[in-house]
This record gives structure tokens, sequence and C-alpha cells, in this order.
């Protein structure tokens, strides 16, 4: 099974891409490779769990694991994700986030149904796209996404902070509109298909009914042209080509897993980009909680 993304997409998956606000399937990997990488993070999650880490171990799962697991920092640079990613942001990509969305088997995790470009800080635009790649089966049993096609020619749409206990959002956050069923377009993927959308398309999931787990990796590339509209200075990590704004601080790959660097580069990362997600919040609750 060849990557069909390598040298990038074709004119018509492009066009896709912005007609709908998304677009997949795409074969990145090979189904052994994902299977490997599926087993990498099964390792890390039997030998970490109760390790003497600074967080628990699912927030590093949840809010940049590129930093800290050298295996996700090569999947979100895998030359087939960035080429795909090159044909909607141009040459100049980085990464500014790459997160694991775990829903264990028969639970009832949900993502409510959103934009994520809200609490980004980023305001309205399409310099940023979010590849998901399936590391099990994703399937409509499994809680895979909902994507609202053409939902991405919306403004950034009023929500509201819920933080549901079963929301795996930062805030819980859950776009104002009744969105019908009829309007969703379910996000089958195989293990090593990848779906790309963009920030402002409305989308969701619902509960895993499925006797495995559902394992989704989401990396938010950014390009150049993004900036953070406050004052605050983030960190990414340069993935291909340059930045010449400098908008970002630009960090180090981890060279082992929970490297005491990147332990602490780790924090600097979330220090910034909490200040980032947090802003408005109605109380003081934490993010993630
Ligand atoms: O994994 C999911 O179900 C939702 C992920 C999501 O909201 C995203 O990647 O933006």
């Amino acid at each position: 099974m060849k990557s069909e993304a390598l040298n990038g997409l074709d004119q018509t998956r492009v066009q896709q891409y912005w007609d709908n606000g998304f677009v997949f399937p795409i074969r990145v990997f090979s189904s052994s490779e994902a299977a490997g990488y599926r087993n990498q993070l099964e390792q890390v999650e039997k030998e970490w769990s109760g390790a003497d880490l600074p967080r628990p171990l699912s927030q590093y799962l949840r809010v940049h694991s590129e930093a800290v697991l050298p295996f996700a920092a090569q999947m979100a640079e895998h030359p087939a994700v960035l080429d795909a990613v090159e044909s909607i942001l141009g040459e100049n990509i980085m990464i500014w986030g790459a997160e694991f969305f775990i829903k264990e088997a028969n639970t009832d995790n949900v993502v409510s149904m959103h934009q994520d470009l809200t609490y980004w800080g980023f305001g309205e635009t399409s310099n940023q796209v979010t590849a998901w790649i399936a590391l099990s089966p994703a399937t409509v049993e499994s809680g895979c996404m909902d994507l609202v096609k053409g939902s991405h020619k919306n403004a950034i749409l009023p929500h509201t902070d819920t933080h549901a206990k079963n929301n795996m959002l930062s805030r819980g956050q859950e776009v104002d509109v009744d969105v019908s069923d009829d309007d969703k377009t379910a996000v089958v993927l195989q293990p090593g298909e990848m779906s790309l959308h963009h920030g402002q398309t409305i989308h969701g999931s619902k509960p895993n009914t499925s006797n495995d787990r559902r394992i989704g990796f989401a990396i938010r590339y950014i390009n150049p042209q993004a900036v953070q509209q406050s004052d605050i200075r983030e960190y990414a990590v340069l993935a291909r080509g340059m930045n010449s704004t400098q908008s970002f601080i630009h960090h180090a790959k981890p060279a082992s897993l929970f490297s005491k660097t990147s332990l602490a580069i780790y924090e600097k990362i979330r220090a910034q980009q909490d200040k980032v997600l947090a802003a408005g919040i109605s109380d003081n609750r934490e993010l993630y909680s």
C-alpha cells in the first residue's frame, strides 16, 4: 500500500478541500507503518503511565505530544503528510501542535461540534490546516469525526463552553448552532489514512461504541502567514521551508522519550499556548479539566 500523498495532492483533491472545507481519505502510512506507530503509543502508555512525570501522561498525549515523544514528531514530519499539507499551505510549514484523540472502546467520550479556530488566537484564516490520522479504524461505530461540508465559509461563530466531563475539548466548547445529522459527513478512515480539515469547518464526534480503541492523531499545521492576534509569542516546530516572519519561537524536536530538555520545552510551550487558549474563559477552570 503506497502512500498516495507523496509529492502532494492532485488538483481535484485540493479543490475538494477548498470547496468542502475538508478532504479524505488520503493514505499516508501503510497499514503496517500505522500498526507500528500504534504499538509505540501503546508501549508508552504501558511503560510511562505510572512514571514520575511532572504531569499526568494523558496531558502529554492530548496536547503537544510532538514536544516529548520522538515518534509523534516523526509522524508529524512524515514526508507523505507534509507533501499533502504543502498542497494546502504552501512550502513553509510549521507544526503548532500534535495531539492524540483517544476514545477507549465502549466509552461515552465525545467531541462537541465546534470550529477549531474559535480559541486559537489567529482569527479567521486559511493559513492553517489539521491533519487527522487514524491509527485504529475510525468508523461510525467507533466515533469517527463528523464534518459539515462548506461550513468553513462561515465566520467564526459564537460558542458556549460546556466543560462537560465526557467532552475531550479544552473547554468543552460547542458551536451555538443546531447541526442536523443530515448535514454531517462521517470521516471513515482505515489505519494509516488521513483527513485534512480547515479550522473554520464545523466538526465533532460521537461516542465509541466499538470494541476497539479509536485512536486519532491530529496535527495542527500553520504557515508563516498565520499570526497570533495578541502579543503572546508562541512556539512551533519548523517542519519545512522557512519562517521569515519570525512570528514563532522554533523549538527542537525531542531526542528521546520525555527527556529532561523536552520536558522543560513542553512547559514553555504550554505556558504560552494556555494563555491563548484560555482567553476569555468564563471562570477559573483549567483547560482539559
Ligand atoms: O478526534 C476527534 O473526534 C475530534 C478531533 C478534532 O476536533 C480535531 O482534530 O480538530
